[in-house]
């Protein structure tokens, strides 16, 4: 089954791993350097069975990454609350207001002129993937921006233009800019690649690579997401869905995720999900959460476990 990989990766890092005092101060177990590999022809997707994974929270993510905001309001909006605690932090540190996080993040529903000011992560994915900054020089040695560049767009340009190349990259990593975002970028590079098929058919292949990676929480949602944004990537590129391969940086379990670890390696896969796309969307940017059903999705339990900020 595609999830003993996943059921693997956490016995090891759970038994094996070495811990360490992380950023949060809630401590880790981590290996570091590990792969996963998912093939997705016949719609497969990696979807998590041995706990129910929100995918449609996953795709709105995903989905507003795409539309270049870097703002959590319109996630807000819609329920999605996978953000909240990053600004929620930032907010109370800087104002010394000691707002709840629920009330927090009522306000910034509530209040637009709040949002923008207090709901931004900085120039995170979404900025990076369709905008990324440029500058051009002027006189004087002063710098002007220039116009951003859509590394996405680009993207599926290059597939259709050239399949054959080596050079299909989404990147999240804008040195200069790290400094400003809640959160440095952990699922950080794409790369795809076009090959042919047993079939004879062209394939789109993908590639993460995740700098740093919370197997419990986070990498159910990032599987999903790579394997959906490969997907979308295929369709408007005329491929078929390829192998979708994942490799991790620090791969952690935090100490406090021991329940879930020991409940979700108890339990054991149950069936194949599929994606299908309902529609072919104009471009990359014009999917909307309707245009996908999951079939065959029959996932145990969901395993509450606490995020560390
Ligand atoms: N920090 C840490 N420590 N781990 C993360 O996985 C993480 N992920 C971020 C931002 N910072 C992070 C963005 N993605 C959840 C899932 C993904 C995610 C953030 C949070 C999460 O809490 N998932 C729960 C609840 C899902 C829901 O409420 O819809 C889950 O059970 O999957
Ligand atoms: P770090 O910036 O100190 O590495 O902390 C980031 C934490 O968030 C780390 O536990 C990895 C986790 N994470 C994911 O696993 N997937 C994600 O998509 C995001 C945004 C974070």
């Amino acid at each position: 089954h595609f999830e003993t990989q996943y059921l693997e990766l956490m016995r090891r890092i759970w038994l094996e791993g070495d811990e360490r005092r992380d950023r949060t101060g809630i401590g880790t177990r981590s290996v570091f350097g590990a792969m996963l590999r998912f093939d997705l022809s016949d719609g497969a997707m990696p979807l998590i069975t041995t706990k129910r994974v929100y995918w449609k929270t996953a795709t709105r993510e995903l989905l507003w990454f795409l539309t270049g905001d870097t703002n959590i309001r319109p996630l807000v909006l819609q329920g999605v609350k996978i953000w909240n605690e990053w600004p929620h932090a930032k907010y109370v540190e800087q104002t010394g207001d000691e707002i709840s996080l629920d009330d927090f993040v009522q306000r910034i529903a509530d209040d637009e002129h709040f949002a923008a000011m207090w709901g931004d992560l900085g120039p995170v994915y979404g900025k990076q993937w369709v905008d990324w900054p440029t500058f051009q020089p002027v006189k004087g040695g002063l710098f002007r921006k220039g116009r951003g560049i859509n590394q996405v767009a680009e993207v599926v340009e290059s597939l259709q233009e050239n399949p054959g190349s080596r050079r299909h990259i989404i990147e999240g990593w804008n040195v200069a800019d790290v400094p400003r975002m809640a959160l440095p970028p952990c699922h950080k590079t794409y790369q795809f690649h076009v090959s042919e098929g047993s079939d004879g058919k062209a394939r789109l292949n993908g590639l993460l690579y995740q700098r740093s990676c919370d197997v419990a929480l986070g990498l159910p949602f990032n599987l999903w997401s790579a394997a959906l944004l490969q997907r979308m990537l295929a369709q408007q590129a005329g491929l078929e869905p390829g192998e979708f391969v994942w490799m991790g940086g620090d791969t952690h379990l935090y100490l406090n995720h021991e329940h879930l670890v020991k409940e979700q390696l108890s339990r054991e896969p149950q069936g194949h999900p599929r994606l299908e796309i309902l529609r072919r969307p104009a471009t990359i940017f014009d999917y909307r959460i309707e245009d996908f059903a999951v079939h065959d999705y029959t996932p145990h339990e969901p395993i509450k476990a606490p995020v560390a900020v």
